[in-house]
C-alpha cells in the first residue's frame, strides 16, 4: 500500500472509530461513558421536518456518504508533507490559497493605507473600577465620515500589563456587546471574563459589512472593489468580517494594554466561520474559537449533515466567492475541507465547540474535522486533539493544543462556552 493510500485508510479509519465506537473513561476512574450521540428523537423529529419541507438534507449518522477527505499532508503534485518546515513554506500556502480561491474569496492584502485610529472614548473606572473601557473608531481609509468600525475593549485594572485578550466577532444585535454594560449578555460576559484577568474586545460585524445580500455595493466591498466585473474569488462577506478582525489586531498593536501576542479571536456561528477564516489569513492570533460554526466553518462539508453547501450558498450567498458554488451537491470535488480549515491554525491553539442540539451545525463533523487538523499540530511536535473519541456531553477535551467540547443545550455562544476558553488559554498562557 503506498504511502498515501495509508494516510487515507487512517483518516477514514478514524472518522469511523469515533463514529462507533464513542467511549471515554470517566474522570473518577468510574465505568467509562459513552461518547456523545445524537438524540434519537431529536434525529426523527429534524428528519421529518427537512422531509415535509421537501429539503435535502440528512440528519442519519447511517446516511452519511462514504467520503474520502483530503490529506492536510499531502500536496496537490502528491509530494508528502513530513516537516514543520515543508508545512510552513509549502502545504500551508497552498491550502490557504485553495480556500481563497474555492471558499472565502481573495481580501486585499494587509493594513489598508490611511488608516486612523480615534479613541473616542475613555474610562479608567469602567465595572465599578475593575477595568479600563476604551472604544475605538477604526477608519479603514482615514477620510473625514469615511466607513469604520468600533472597537470596544475592557482591560482589567488589577492585571499585569498588557494582557492577553479575547475578541469577539459580533454577529448579533451590537446590544450584545453594550460599552455602557447596562445590557448584560452571555454572548460577551465581559465582566467575567475581566475577573479571570483577562482583556475583552468585540466589533459589530455590521460595521465592516452588511450581512445581506446586497450585490457587494456596501460596506468594505463598496469601498475597497474596484467597479466593474466581481472574480469568482472576489472576497465575499465572512472574508470581510475576518478581514475587519485583523484591523482590530492592527490597533492591539499600537495599544500598550494589550498582549497582542496573545490575542484569541472568537466567533460563534456565522462569526465562528469568520474566527477560522481570520485565524487562517491572519497568523497574529495566538487563538481561534469556533463555537458552533456549523457548514462551511468546523462541520467537515463531505459528511452532508445538517447544512449542506447548496443549502448554505442558497440561504446566505454573499457569505462565500462564487466558486463555492461549483461544489453545491459537489463536496467530494472541493480540493480541501474543513479539518485542512483548522490545520491551518496550527501549530496556534485552536477551540472548537458545539452543542447537543444543534445538529444543523453537525457537532460530529465538528469533531472530526478537529481529529483530522491533528496530524499537522503532530508534524510541529505537538499534540492536537489528542483523542479520535468523541467525548460524552459537557466534558470537554483539553489534551493537546486543540480543544473541544460539546456542551448540553442548542445553537448559542454561553457562558458555560467562555469558561471553556478561558480553561485553555489559562493553560497555555501560564495563568496555571
Ligand atoms: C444559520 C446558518 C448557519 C449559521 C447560523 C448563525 O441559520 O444556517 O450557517 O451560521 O445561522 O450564524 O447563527
Amino acid at each position: 500500500m503506498s504511502k498515501m493510500t495509508s494516510h487515507i485508510r487512517s483518516l477514514l479509519l478514524v472518522s469511523f472509530t469515533a463514529v462507533c465506537c464513542g467511549f471515554c473513561v470517566s474522570g473518577d476512574g468510574g465505568e467509562p461513558e459513552e461518547g456523545w450521540t445524537a438524540n434519537a428523537e431529536r434525529v426523527a423529529a429534524s428528519q421529518a421536518r427537512e422531509e415535509a419541507r421537501n429539503r435535502k438534507i440528512n440528519y442519519r449518522e447511517e446516511k452519511v456518504p462514504d467520503y474520502v477527505l483530503p490529506d492536510p499532508l499531502v500536496m496537490l503534485d502528491g509530494t508528502k508533507v513530513d516537516s514543520a518546515e515543508r508545512w510552513r513554506e509549502k502545504r500551508r500556502p497552498e491550502i490557504l490559497e485553495l480556500f481563497r480561491k474555492n471558499v472565502y474569496g481573495r481580501a486585499p492584502v494587509g493594513r489598508p493605507e490611511g488608516m486612523t485610529f480615534e479613541v473616542f472614548d475613555f474610562a479608567a473606572d469602567a465595572m465599578d473600577g475593575a477595568a479600563t473601557r476604551k472604544q475605538v473608531k477604526i477608519n479603514f481609509t482615514g477620510k473625514e465620515d469615511g466607513l469604520a468600525m468600533n472597537l470596544v475593549l475592557f482591560v482589567p485594572n488589577d492585571a499585569r500589563k498588557p494582557v492577553p485578550t479575547f475578541l469577539l466577532i459580533c454577529n448579533r444585535d451590537p446590544e450584545n456587546i453594550d460599552p455602557t454594560r447596562k445590557v448584560k449578555m452571555p454572548f460577551w460576559p465581559a465582566e467575567e471574563v475581566v475577573a479571570r484577568g483577562y482583556g475583552i474586545a468585540a466589533f459589530y460585524n455590521g460595521d465592516v459589512d452588511p450581512d445581506k445580500h446586497d450585490e457587494f455595493k456596501n460596506g468594505v466591498h463598496g469601498l475597497f472593489d474596484r467597479p466593474g466585473e466581481r472574480p469568482a474569488d472576489a472576497w465575499a462577506t465572512l472574508a470581510a468580517w475576518a478581514w475587519g478582525a485583523s484591523r482590530a489586531m492592527d490597533y492591539f498593536e499600537t495599544d500598550d494594554s494589550v498582549d497582542e501576542k496573545h490575542v484569541a479571536v472568537v466567533g460563534h456561528s456565522r462569526g465562528g466561520k469568520t474566527a477560522l477564516w481570520a485565524g487562517a489569513e491572519d497568523e497574529r492570533f495566538a487563538m481561534v474559537v469556533s463555537n458552533d460554526s456549523g457548514c462551511g466553518g468546523a462541520a467537515l462539508s463531505r459528511r452532508c449533515y445538517g447544512e449542506t453547501v447548496a443549502q448554505i450558498n442558497r440561504s446566505f450567498p454573499h457569505w462565500f466567492c462564487d466558486n463555492f458554488e461549483k461544489f453545491n451537491d459537489n463536496e467530494g470535488a472541493l480540493p480541501v475541507d474543513q479539518h485542512m480549515l483548522m490545520a491551518l491554525a496550527a501549530p496556534r491553539l485552536l477551540c472548537v465547540a458545539s452543542a447537543d442540539e444543534d445538529l444543523w451545525a453537525d457537532p460530529r463533523g465538528e469533531f472530526l474535522s478537529a481529529v483530522g487538523a491533528s496530524p499537522v499540530y503532530e508534524l510541529f511536535g505537538l499534540v492536537g486533539l489528542g483523542t479520535t473519541e468523541m467525548p460524552p456531553l459537557d466534558r470537554p477535551v483539553q489534551k493537546g493544543n486543540i480543544s473541544y467540547h460539546i456542551r448540553t443545550g442548542g445553537h448559542g455562544l454561553t457562558e458555560y462556552d467562555w469558561e471553556q476558553y478561558m480553561n485553555f488559554a489559562d493553560e497555555h498562557w501560564g495563568k496555571k
